[in-house]
């Protein structure tokens, strides 16, 4: 284990830089270095007001970036969760290759639906199709994507449902069809953990605030 905390830069909530933001691929590197027990610091960062010093190690001015073993900073959740996981493979989030992409296409499908002004477009029932199908691998193989040990998986997706109930009650008075029982009982189980309530959003509000410009855009 590294004996200096991982740094690693996050997004600042919106209108607050001195709390932690919406950002869910941000909250997805948290919450595996949080899983993993890795000692860190994170840095918060003002999207609305990027600092020079964030611009040298980010050019493309994106969150999460982290500071490897090496001291280069690296973008990009996707490629970050797995230096972790090499570096730090204990104890293993590795999610078995063939359930490795359930639930991926949820968050596109919620975004859609979020901005979606035409109610007969079909983007609810994208993201139902979606919905139910997470319901369904959970019926068969849960409590999480890869039965008992929660995993990487469940990390990437934990946050975007975080998002998808928060910004559909809000904005669209909506939530997950009753009869899809396992998907909130799963979302239940994710935020309730200490990871969790460790990395989310300061608060529902900026969660909100994070989506708004491109709801009304
Ligand atoms: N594919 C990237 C996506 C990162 C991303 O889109 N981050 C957003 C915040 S959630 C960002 O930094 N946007 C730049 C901006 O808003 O200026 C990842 O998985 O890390």
């Amino acid at each position: 284990m590294a004996s200096e905390p991982v740094e690693v830069c996050v997004k600042a909530a919106v209108g607050r830089p001195d709390l932690l933001g919406d950002c869910p691929f941000s909250q997805r590197v948290l919450l595996t270095l949080e899983e993993k027990n890795i000692p860190y610091q994170s840095k918060l960062v003002d999207l609305s007001n990027k600092p020079d010093w964030f611009l040298k190690i980010s050019p493309e001015g994106k969150v999460p970036v982290l500071k490897y073993e090496d001291g280069t900073w690296h973008p990009d959740s996707d490629a970050i969760t797995q230096y972790l996981e090499e570096k730090f493979p204990d104890p293993s989030l590795v999610t078995p290759a063939e359930f490795a992409s359930v639930g991926s296409k949820i968050f596109p499908a919620f975004v859609t639906f979020l901005k979606s002004k035409d109610s007969n477009d079909g983007s609810e029932q994208a993201l139902v199709n979606e919905l139910r199908s997470l319901n369904e691998h959970l019926e068969s193989h849960g409590p999480f994507i890869n039965g008992e040990k929660i995993s990487a998986a469940d990390l990437s997706l934990a946050p975007k449902l975080y998002h998808l109930k928060v910004a559909l009650g809000y904005f669209k008075g909506w939530s997950i069809p009753q009869d899809l029982t396992h998907v909130p009982n799963y979302m239940n189980a994710l935020f309730s953990r200490e990871s969790f309530k460790n990395t989310k959003p300061a608060g529902e509000e900026y969660v909100i605030a994070g989506w708004k410009p491109k709801v009304e855009a």
